[in-house]
């Protein structure tokens, strides 16, 4: 074998089934070995010990997405790349959303207009499919899951973006017959909306009703019918945001069924409560997102599915919104009604160090339930594997070199978003990414950000193999 590029030395290696003790040896931007290496490379790192995992993907998180209200996303592919290096991630995959109207492609090339030159890590894209006309069924969704953008978002909530039964049932058909993975998020509308004009006439407008706008019950009902709408065409879906027990309940049992759900939660709704909505003047809209942060008792299940495997991934969900800005969560004034402030909570850059905190250190869960959940699981769901989302031989070395003996409490002056605030502000952790590595090149230090804008790559979504093709090469 040529001289190696790179060998870190000592490192105490975790995979999604793995641990073991050695060295990654590393070339041209990828691991070409691993185990006990005495052969020579061009620049030496020693891990000194410290635990090393794959780079994190994170495959749900918003970034310069236009927004239909006025309001501006604070963070764009640089800022919230840099953001996403820091904390130990390597992968993101945030929306390419289809406007009302328009088409599907016109909203991928806009995306790829937004992304140029500016990420520092690499970058996949989900579509948002807003307007299933004939020509998006018949043309330009096949096309684009056959050409990189094999997974698509469906909303059932959100006026500009919400789909009918009819409509989820023809995408549903479509993801099946093209080897596609649709994600859902699961709230029913005109509960939402049934709910919200009887808070506005009640003059209930404050942030803190957010969350009594939409109760659990709602998130259950709509998760019960994306399983059942899933069940019906037999095709493979993705939950994502689950925020409470009880539409966690339904994701479980249908799992048991032997229904094939996947679901996604996130850091919010481990670690934030329909209380922190509360608050004087504005001060709730930081948390408010969609669906809400519940109650103790729902983060003690969601951590409980976790552990147990009902969830898949675990992703930031990031949505920046500044708060003391006016295109940001006060974009309808400083009295806001909560129905008019948007919906989204920072979280690129934390979403790993909390779950390796909170989750692996205080051992609510394992290493190798941290990995899958991070990286592992994300990146297959998505076609990314086995590029991202592990250490073998033949993957792009996307590695994070933990520090797990610190203690400090996290603030955001830390944080690279271009966010004025963090949900998680005085929390103590007891670890952060100390070297984050892309493709080889170390990218972030101990906060730092080593990369320079525009060496991200676009990553084509490999489709899920057709369940249609696989019983027929079966028989
Ligand atoms: N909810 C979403 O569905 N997307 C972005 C942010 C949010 O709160
Ligand atoms: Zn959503
Ligand atoms: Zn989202």
């Amino acid at each position: 074998m040529s001289e190696l590029d790179l060998i870190i030395r000592n490192a105490r290696i975790a995979t999604a089934t793995e641990s073991f003790t050695g060295c990654i040896g590393i070339k041209d931007g990828r691991i070409v070995v691993l185990g006990d290496l005495s052969s020579a490379a061009a620049q030496v790192i020693d891990a000194e010990q410290r635990l090393v995992t794959p780079g994190g993907v994170d495959a749900h998180c918003h970034l310069d997405q236009p927004m239909g209200d006025g309001s501006i996303m604070a963070d764009d592919f640089a800022t919230g790349t840099v953001s996403a290096a820091c904390g130990g991630t390597t992968t993101v995959i945030p929306f390419a959303c289809q406007l009302k109207g328009h088409g599907l492609h016109e909203a991928v090339d806009d995306y790829h207009r937004r992304a140029q030159d500016k990420p520092v890590i690499d970058y996949a894209f989900h579509l948002i499919v807003t307007d299933p006309t004939a020509e998006v069924l018949s043309q330009e969704l096949p096309e684009l899951i056959g050409n990189g953008y094999s997974h698509f978002k469906i909303y059932m909530t959100y006026d500009d973006l919400k789909l009918n039964d009819r409509q989820i049932l023809d995408l549903l058909a479509l993801a099946r017959r093209e080897g596609a993975l649709a994600m859902i998020h699961a709230e029913n509308d005109d509960c939402i909306a049934w709910l919200t004009d009887i808070l506005e006439e009640a003059g209930k407008t404050a942030p803190r009703y957010h969350a009594d706008s939409r109760p659990p019950v709602i998130e259950r009902e709509a998760a019960h019918r994306a399983i059942s709408l899933a069940e019906l065409v037999d095709v493979p879906v993705l939950i994502v945001h689950v925020s409470s027990n009880a539409a966690m309940t339904q994701i479980q049992q249908a799992q048991a069924r032997g229904i094939p759900i996947f679901a996604e939660t996130c850091p919010q709704y481990l670690f934030l409560t329909a209380d922190d909505l509360d608050g004087p003047g504005l001060e709730g809209a930081k948390c408010i997102c969609s669906p809400p942060p519940r109650t103790l008792e729902d983060q003690e299940h969601i951590w409980r599915g976790l552990k147990t495997g009902v969830f898949q991934v675990f992703s930031s969900d990031h949505a920046p919104f500044r708060f003391d800005d006016d295109k940001g969560k006060r974009n309808a004034g400083p009295n806001a009604n909560f129905r008019l402030i948007p919906n989204g909570v920072p979280g690129i850059e934390t979403r790993m160090a909390l779950l390796m905190s909170e989750g692996v250190m205080k051992q609510r869960i394992d290493i190798h339930q941290f990995v899958s959940l991070t990286a592992t699981a994300p990146a297959k769901l998505y076609g990314l594997y086995p590029h991202k989302g592990t250490i073998c031989p033949g993957s792009d070395a996307d590695l994070v070199i933990w520090d797990t003996n610190l203690e400090f409490e996290l603030t955001n002056s830390l944080l690279h978003h271009n966010v004025d605030y963090t949900p998680y502000e005085g929390m103590k952790l007891r670890a952060w990414p100390h070297i984050v590595m892309s493709r080889g090149d170390v990218v972030a230090k101990d906060g730092h950000c080593l990369a320079s804008p525009g060496r991200g790559n676009f990553l084509e979504s490999a489709r899920r193999y057709p369940l249609e093709r696989q019983h027929q090469e079966m028989v």
